[in-house]
This record gives structure tokens, sequence and C-alpha cells, in this order.
């Protein structure tokens, strides 16, 4: 199980960043900042380096952490965050953290070294179910997009719904998305332009803390915006309030749409870097390699370009009982790791 509260909460495997391990030994008394409960916290709602914006009591305090851990918001706290907070000379600091239930992170590789180590990056904290948005055109949808995704959320133990939005300009008769269906992820369709398909999304989410991801453009804002114009409770966000919905979005942000559910609206990202995964545990994340009757019986097997002549895996992709596409992806994340 992962340690979302501490520091090191991300997945350990080689992605460990030396830089994020030597910063973290000059973090003090970081043991009492994680309590168990409170029953007077705030909810983060976005971080801007050094400045926490926390929903509170109804009403948005800007905060910092309490200065003996020495550490700016932006490397602790992430939307979705509880914190205990204190007034000190009239301004709010964040005194405690609240033990989370869950981190999403993901890990992007650092160019600029050359010993293959990952930077990771924290997105949000206490997701209950995360949604893959995409865009039946506009961006195109690509489901390997959608593979990537869901590598980076079963490693974080998060559930996973997919929303393909923009179904107003679907062509397609064959579904794309069946496939998922079949390894039973939910698929919801949606438009915000013809009001389609937004109270079923809303029954998948309702009651929890729930982020959306996926591309720029597929209508992640766009989706939020119809969510809470329906319903009573505004919280809305911050600066561009005004904008929502209509422009990128450029960090992550908190919506309270319901009395206990909320999103997490975040940036949308060109490519999920997944070079933080071993090759040998790519096929885990492929729940139908492992669902089918005969498991392959060559033992360090990639299921890639060797030459065993009776790879279980590509015969099931001949035999049509697992799907090329997918079976193509896998082989792609493969390449772009032993590249
Ligand atoms: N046809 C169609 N267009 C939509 C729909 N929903 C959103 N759009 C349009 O798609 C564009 C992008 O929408 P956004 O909501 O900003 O997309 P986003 O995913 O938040 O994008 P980033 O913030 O850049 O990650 C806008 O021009 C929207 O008007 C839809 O259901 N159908
Ligand atoms: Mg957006
Ligand atoms: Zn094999």
């Amino acid at each position: 199980m992962p340690h979302y509260n501490s520091f090191d909460s991300f997945k350990t495997k080689k992605s460990i960043d030396k830089k994020n391990s030597a910063k973290k030994k000059t973090i003090k008394n970081i043991d009492e900042f994680i309590v168990n409960s409170s029953t007077d916290y705030g909810i983060v709602i976005e971080v801007r380096y050094n400045d926490a914006y926390i929903l509170y009591k109804d009403n948005l305090v800007i905060a910092k952490i309490r200065k003996d851990l020495n550490i700016v918001c932006n490397q602790v706290v992430f939307p979705g965050d509880k914190v205990v907070l204190e007034k000190q000379n009239d301004k709010y600091v964040i005194t405690n953290l609240v033990k989370r239930t869950s981190l999403l992170s993901r890990i992007k590789k650092d160019m600029t070294r050359l010993d293959d180590v990952g930077l990771t990056k924290n997105i949000a904290a206490n997701v209950d179910i995360a949604v893959i948005v995409v865009a039946a055109k506009n961006p195109p949808l690509h489901p390997k997009f959608i593979d990537r995704y869901l590598m980076v959320l079963q490693n974080n133990n998060i559930p996973v719904l997919i929303c393909l939005n923009k179904c107003d300009l679907k062509t397609d008769e064959d579904n794309i998305l069946d496939i998922y269906r079949k390894i039973k992820i939910p698929v919801v369709e949606t438009s915000t332009y013809d009001n389609i398909g937004i109270e079923t999304l809303k029954e998948y989410i309702k009651n929890k803390q729930a982020i959306f991801v996926g591309n720029s453009g597929v209508g992640k804002s766009s989706l939020i915006n119809a969510i809470m114009e329906n319903n009573e409770i505004k919280t809305g966000c911050l600066s561009n309030k005004s904008n929502r919905g209509k422009h990128t979005t450029t960090t992550s942000k908190y919506y309270i749409w319901d009395k206990n559910s909320s999103i997490i609206d975040t940036p949308g990202i060109r490519s999920l870097d997944v070079s933080s995964f071993s090759v040998k545990e790519i096929e885990n994340y492929f729940k139908e390699f492992k669902n089918i009757d005969e498991k392959c019986k060559y033992k360090d097997c990639l299921h890639y370009k060797e030459k065993n002549i009776d790879c279980a895996i590509k015969r099931k992709v001949e035999e049509g009982l697992i799907n090329k596409d997918r079976y193509e992806s896998y082989i792609r994340i493969i390449d772009s790791l032993i590249k």
C-alpha cells in the first residue's frame, strides 16, 4: 500500500526522486503535522507556490504552512487536502494535515538527468473516483491515451469512469470504447452542448470527491460548468470564475457542486508520462491479459518481439480474445520504455 501521507507518498520502484529525498531530510516535525482526523478543517482548493487557497467555514482564505516545517505550500498540500488552520497575527497558518485516503500523482521524466530518475508531481488528494474525459471528436479520440491514464490511476488505486464528451459530434457507428466496457470500466456519453448524459455522470460522482483528467480541449471544464449550473451549491473557484469553461485550465481547481460532492478540474496534458513503470509490470495493468483461461508459459516473456512460438497472449490476440488495439497500446508502451 502506498503511504499517502508521507512525502514519498508516490510509488517507490525506480521512481524515487533523489532530489525530493534530499529535501525530505530538511522537513522537521512532519509526524506531528499529520493528524488522523479533525472536526474543524478547511479544504484546499488551489495551491500556487507558497499560497494555499482554502475553503474554510464557507469562506475562501489564503494560508501558508507553519514556519517550523520550513517548506512551501506546493510541496506539501494539494487540492482536495483537508487542513487544520490557526489564525496567527491576522494570517491563516496551516498547522496540520488530515491523513489522506489517496494521493494522485504522476511521474515526469526529468530530461535534464541521465540516470533515468523521475520527478513526482502530485495532482490531488483524497480522490474517490477519477473521470477520464475524452472527446468523440476535436481532439480526436485515441484509446492509447486512455490506456496510459488507466495505468496511472490503477497504480494509485483510484476507481475510474470514462466520459465520452462531445457525443453531439459522434459519427462512428462501431463503438471504440466497447473494449473498456468489456473490461468493466463504466463509460458515460455526454454532450454539454445538447445537455446529454450530465445527470448520469452526476450519479456516478455524487457524494464523492472526483477528479476530471484528460487531454486539453476535451471539455472537462465545460462538464464541470454544466454540473455546477444544475445545482444549488456553487462554490466555484477563484480568479477566473467568470471564464470557467472557456479557457484552458492552468492549475488544478476544486469545485463543490452538492453538499458532499466535489470535483477537481485539472489542466489537460498532451501525453502522460509512464516512464517510471518497469517493462515487466506493464502487463499487470492490462487486466484482460490476466483474465484469459491460459497464462503465457514463458516466465520472462513480455509477449512482445520474443520468438516464443507459443506465447499465449499473442495467440489470444490473433484469436480475437484480446483486443488488437489494446495489445497494440501495450506494445507501444513497452516500445517507449525500451528505447
Ligand atoms: N461539440 C461540443 N463541444 C464542446 C462540448 N463540451 C465542450 N465543448 C467545447 O470544447 C472546447 C474545450 O472545452 P473546455 O471545457 O475548455 O476543455 P478542457 O478539457 O477543460 O480543456 P483544458 O482546460 O485545456 O484542459 C470549448 O470550445 C467548448 O465549448 C460538447 O459537448 N460538444
Ligand atoms: Mg479546462
Ligand atoms: Zn508471452
